[in-house]
């Protein structure tokens, strides 16, 4: 069975997905087959030049006009553009694979995880960092409970791109369009992650106090003379209490001047720790027991998760090739009619801690979870 494939959007991320469908049959024989049906965006040139690129057969300018005509939705177009077609496609009984944050608020959030669970098709959040398997691999430390009771959780995703106050204006700058700004952007993966890897093991976070902080008000609009304003966070800081006791850091920042992507997890329990920085995605920091100090682990050997598909022991993988295992395991999915993780519902509780942080920002106070 072949799967053909609509997909919503058509740059960056449009063209990390394209990449894993392609690189999809060369690494994961036993990956579903599929089809690059149609490439879904407004600017028809750009478009046409981008599925002649990408490999889709089609091109179309209403995402209305393809839901019926493919098996499944990617939708990976800018945050606003989240809600309306993937629930129209999870209505259809069509399985959806959406970009994340799941939407700009957790209001717009809702009606997506019920079409979720109302659907009897596999629902998609992007979160990719998952699929890295350094993380795989601290996930299954964790599990086993080689690090004991876990007390410390910290999390940072750490970029620059904005620290010049000249950068041009995007929509990841604009409340109605993104929603917010590092803070759903970047601190979305970061708590995904957290729960991803602590959420058994420590439980869930219960309350959260947090601050959000714009640094450059307006910015210049490219190619023209005027300023738009900046009406989301650059920097979010947290801190977060799980149910088990155990404490925890979150920050995102679009001004950690020399920080490019810089997104690491750590996390302490009584018997061991561990250290992931996404810039040596190859690597995981571990201490043991039995060990004086932290000893870096190379994740790179064939037992290792998903690397038997790639290169011998020490042939290093990258950012990319997490998508290549998230599409496997999506489109895994789909064709098996299996469950696939981290679902709408998982994206959903990511948006509510990010809520949380917004709301404890406006009040002052800590914000509880229910
Ligand atoms: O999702 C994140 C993006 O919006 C990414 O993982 C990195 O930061 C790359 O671009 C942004």
């Amino acid at each position: 069975m072949t799967l053909d494939i609509g997909m919503l959007g058509y740059r960056f991320m449009g063209q990390a997905h394209s990449n894993a469908l392609a690189r999809l049959p060369m690494f994961f024989p036993d990956a579903p087959e599929v089809n690059r049906h149609t490439l879904v965006g407004r600017d028809e040139e750009a478009l046409a030049d981008a599925a002649d690129r990408f490999g889709f057969e089609h091109t179309a300018t209403d995402w209305e006009d393809v839901i019926d005509d493919v098996d499944v939705f990617y939708n990976l177009g800018p945050n606003h553009l989240h809600a309306e077609p993937s629930i129209a496609a999870l209505e259809a009984d069509v399985p959806v694979l959406c970009e994340k944050p799941l939407a700009p608020t957790l209001d717009e959030a809702e009606p997506m995880r019920d079409a979720a669970a109302d659907a009897d098709v596999p629902a998609g959040c992007a979160f990719n960092y998952r699929f890295v398997p350094a993380i795989q691999y601290a996930k299954g430390l964790v599990e086993d409970g080689e690090l004991g009771d876990i007390h410390h959780v910290r999390g940072r995703y750490l970029q620059d791109w904005l620290v010049d106050p000249e950068a041009p204006w995007a929509w990841r700058m604009d409340k109605d369009l993104a929603g917010s700004g590092a803070l759903g952007d970047l601190g979305a993966h970061t708590v995904d992650l957290v729960r991803f890897l602590v959420g058994d093991a420590a439980g869930d976070i219960e309350r959260v106090s947090g601050h959000l902080q714009t640094f450059v008000e307006e910015r210049p609009v490219p190619d023209s003379d005027e300023t738009k304003p900046v009406t989301v966070d650059d920097a979010y800081t947290a801190q977060a209490e799980f149910e088990n006791g155990a404490i925890g850091t979150l920050e995102a920042s679009r001004f950690a001047n020399g920080h490019k992507n810089d997104h690491t997890i750590e996390i302490q329990g009584s018997e061991g720790s561990l250290k992931f920085s996404l810039e040596r995605l190859n690597e995981l920091e571990y201490k043991s027991a039995d060990s004086r100090g932290y000893e870096t682990i190379l994740v790179t050997d064939e037992s290792d998760p998903y690397v038997e598909h790639w290169w011998p022991p020490g042939h290093v993988i990258g950012w990319e090739h997490t998508f290549v295992h998230e599409n496997y395991e999506f489109l895994s999915a789909v064709a098996e009619g299996g469950e696939f993780h981290p679902s709408f519902e998982d994206a959903y509780e990511v948006q509510e801690v990010l809520d949380a942080i917004e709301r404890s920002d406006e009040t002052g106070e800590w914000i509880a979870l229910d």
